[in-house]
């Protein structure tokens, strides 16, 4: 089924954010325009759900943009869910309530505005509706196959930079977080509460850059600090073409895990939220990090897991993801 160059131009034009333009021909290379090779659709599957050139634009920008896919009235419920639990004393088990660094030591910043992320809220049934929604798991299901588990849940309230910077989110590919293969039945969904711009710090991304390795990370010199286990790539190829992604409100990104991608400063006054779920095919299997680049992260994850449980019980780094993991479709068969 080859797309001639000149529809595959058209695809991924319609494809991207119509205002910038720059950037959206710049990683349109001529080979790609010219080629098209069978193995265009490994990291999709055909359930009559992605065109041909979904699928095509997924396979070389690891990532795809489905406009308005969540309605206005669930995101403002998520909204209200996250107030709740920011203001009143609500206890959600295994909830990680995460504060910016420059802001986490100050005691006048209180409720909303202290709160950067919620991580793990797979038993906040309101927020975990989210993973749940049919629209969303109907594209994750091209990614990873019926059986579905939701295995990451966050909801990002970046707050507006104190002038720090450190409301960035450094340059990074999240397989790095991941003990499970294949990376290919592995996609983020990542949905805009409100409109994200340039300004208040959209994602951005490296097209293509799925195809590559996963590479070392760490925490990034930064003068003014950095969040809890937010790694960057050491050593990326600067000069790559970078894409801003804005989106409206309920507009949905899936993204591969070997993407890399991070988020820009917030130079608002007001947070910029999103909310995401990393889903895998529940036929995935874990694998052992350690000797690999990953064996960092996996170090600090099992010492954070030993502080929460205060025991001297050793979870492992598979172990967190394993309790963790919910199914939102099919059967539970590997992970
Ligand atoms: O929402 C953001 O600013 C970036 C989130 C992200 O890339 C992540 O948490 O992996």
């Amino acid at each position: 089924m080859a797309l001639r160059a000149a529809d595959r131009l058209k695809v991924v034009l319609n494809h991207l954010d119509r205002s910038d333009v720059s950037l959206r021909t710049s990683f349109i290379s001529a080979q790609n325009l010219s080629h098209h090779h069978p193995e265009a659709f490994q990291y999709t599957f055909d359930t009559g759900v992605l065109s041909p050139e979904q699928r095509l634009a997924y396979k070389e920008d690891g990532f795809i943009l489905i406009k308005k896919l969540v309605s206005e009235e669930d995101v403002n419920r998520f909204r209200n869910e996250f107030e709740r639990i920011c203001t009143r004393d609500v206890k959600i088990p295994g909830l990680i309530v995460m504060k910016d660094v420059t802001i986490a030591k100050s005691e006048f910043v209180q409720g909303e505005k202290a709160v950067s992320k919620l991580q793990d809220f797979q038993e906040d049934e309101e927020l975990f509706r989210y993973c749940t929604l049919p629209q969303i798991l109907k594209y994750v299901e091209c990614f990873t196959g019926p059986n579905i588990m939701a295995m990451h849940t966050m909801l990002i309230n970046k707050p507006p930079d104190t002038g720090k910077k450190t409301s960035r989110h450094p340059m990074h590919q999240d397989l790095h977080y991941f003990p499970f293969r294949p990376a290919d039945r592995i996609v983020c969904a990542w949905t805009a509460m409100e409109k994200v711009t340039r300004q208040n710090g959209c994602l951005v991304v490296l097209p293509g850059t799925h195809k590559g390795p996963l590479l070392e990370h760490d925490y990034p010199e930064w003068e003014g600090g950095v969040n809890k286990m937010y790694h960057g790539i050491k050593n990326y190829n600067p000069n790559h073409p970078r894409l801003h992604v804005e989106m409206e409100k309920g507009d949905t990104v899936f993204f591969h895990p070997l993407l890399i991608h991070g988020s820009g400063m917030n130079q608002t006054q007001g947070f910029r939220k999103a909310i995401s779920c990393h889903y895998a095919g529940a036929d995935c299997h874990y694998i052992a990090v350690k000797g690999t680049t990953q064996e960092n992260i996996s170090k600090e994850v099992e010492e954070l897991a030993r502080r929460r449980i205060g025991s001297d019980t050793t979870v492992s780094f598979q172990d967190t993801w394993a309790l963790r993991g919910r199914l939102v479709q099919g059967e539970r068969t590997l992970l």
